[in-house]
């Protein structure tokens, strides 16, 4: 096993990553920017290293400071963590060339699913259901609307790169087309620069329900359930949940059945996200995330299983201690993501947290690094809080979820912990009717 290993990110989740290699009697060397000398995850590392300005660009971002860090502090692995360099198979490559372990999936994986029409492709050639659409990208408007109108509209354009909802634009007739075609593209060009788009047939109100699997580097994968991921508000997820309150015990059985098929074929390793749309009884492959969740917790809670420390036993070259048989799903779970924003229009809200009371008890979990006289700073992801909380059945979430909200108090800055107080006070919410398109209806409608 690893004796050192580097986290290179910040937050609460460089903190949850910290709490697992403690547990494993792993010494963590953290890393930071100028402006997080004083973050929880720094002050609790065994040893930490400046590796750059605040900016992400030059610090969490700045891959050869990051190599030189583990270089100089000797530590055997790099944990990347969530979004920053996780998914960044340049960085992976380079980490394992300079004699680092990269704690995730092969730099291969990282680039074959960074690109949406080869991860779509794979999928289907591995066995996974897709959504109906253009055969991979497509080059020019005439063959695009000859597509179109084979695969029926709406038709939606999709950036090859994208992620994030970026490059995605609905048409409704071969006359929307053109327009859909330069605008997906204009777009997918500047933020990724790349304009490569594919179509695919448009599906009005789906959930979005992702496996969590997890692979070994000998060929074993377990699937570890799914999480509802459909609360989202600008391709921002607020509130996920697992079981999902619209999937079957069989349906759960198949689709994991098929993703772990899918993930062995693939040889695939680490932990990982397959992402579905689900719609009138199907569901339907859009992406692969090749990295740790932020909702993560969720599955932790229903399965009793610590997925970061199964990610490095993994990465350390292990063998998975239990098989699909062995995991048991117990209870429901829910999370809800507290940002640093106004609960009115979403603007950050950075600056000093004057007070701190986060909620406790049975069932009752949060994932934070900020504490009171700590200041959030304004050049990062808004994220302050993940509260998460488990019942024996999802009633017993949701009340237990009500009472930790009200318990949760953040002083000092403005939080979206009174959008999420009324959001699990909403009927939809409480019987689980509720689609990827709900959260934006609600948020237009009770805000204002
Ligand atoms: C779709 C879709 C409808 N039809 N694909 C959004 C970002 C990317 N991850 C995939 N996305 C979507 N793909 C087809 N064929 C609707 C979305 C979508 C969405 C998906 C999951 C969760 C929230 C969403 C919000 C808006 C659009």
């Amino acid at each position: 096993m690893f004796k050192k290993i580097l986290i290179a990110n910040r937050g609460e989740i460089a903190l949850r990553i910290l709490r697992a290699c403690r547990e494993m009697g792993i010494q963590v060397v953290a890393v930071h920017s100028s402006a997080d000398a004083t973050a929880k995850h720094v002050l609790l590392a065994d040893e930490a290293v400046c590796i750059g300005p605040a900016l992400a660009k030059d610090s969490y971002l700045n891959m050869p400071a990051i190599i030189s860090a583990a270089s100089i502090t000797g530590a055997e692995a790099i944990h990347p963590g969530i979004g920053f360099l996780s998914q960044n198979a340049k960085f992976a490559q380079m980490v394992e060339e300079h004699g680092f372990v990269f704690i995730g999936p092969s730099a291969e994986h990282l680039s074959l699913m960074g690109d949406k029409v080869k991860a779509k492709e794979a999928a289907q050639k591995f066995g996974l259901p897709i959504v109906p659409g253009s055969d991979g990208a497509v080059h020019d408007d005439a063959q695009a609307i000859k597509i179109a109108e084979k695969i029926g509209y709406p038709v939606l354009v999709k950036a090859a790169a994208g992620g994030g909802g970026k490059g995605m634009k609905v048409a409704h007739s071969s006359k929307d087309m053109i327009m859909a075609l330069s605008l997906a593209r204009a777009e997918a060009k500047a933020s990724f620069g790349n304009d490569t788009v594919y179509l695919e047939k448009y599906l009005s109100h789906p959930r979005h329900i992702e496996i969590q699997v997890l692979a070994d580097n000998h060929g074993n994968v377990v699937h570890l359930g799914e999480r509802d991921c459909s609360l989202q508000r600008r391709h921002q997820k607020l509130l996920e949940e697992g079981p999902s309150p619209c999937l079957n015990t069989d349906e759960r059985n198949k689709l994991g059945e098929l993703v772990c098929k899918a993930m062995r074929k693939m040889g695939y390793r680490s932990v990982g996200t397959v992402e579905f749309l689900y719609q009138d009884g199907q569901f339907y492959f859009i992406e692969m995330n090749t990295r740790l969740q932020v909702e993560h917790p969720v599955t932790e809670m229903i399965t009793g299983i610590d997925l970061v420390r199964e990610q490095i036993l993994a990465a350390a070259g292990e063998k998975l201690s239990f098989n699909q048989q062995d995991i048991r799903f117990h209870g429901h779970a829910i999370e809800c993501r507290i940002n640093a924003e106004d609960p009115e229009n979403f603007q950050p809200s950075p600056g000093l947290v004057k007070d701190f009371h986060a909620p406790g008890g049975l069932g009752v979990r949060v994932d934070s690094a900020i504490y009171a006289g700590y200041t959030v700073p304004p050049h990062y992801d808004s994220l302050v809080a993940k509260v998460i909380v488990h019942g024996r059945n999802r009633q017993e979430a949701i009340m237990r979820l009500r009472r930790a909200l009200e318990e949760l108090h953040i002083g000092g800055i403005k939080t979206t912990a009174a959008l999420h107080r009324r959001l699990v006070a909403a009927a939809d919410i409480v019987n689980g009717t509720y689609d990827i398109r709900w959260l934006e209806n609600f948020v237009a409608e009770t805000s204002a």
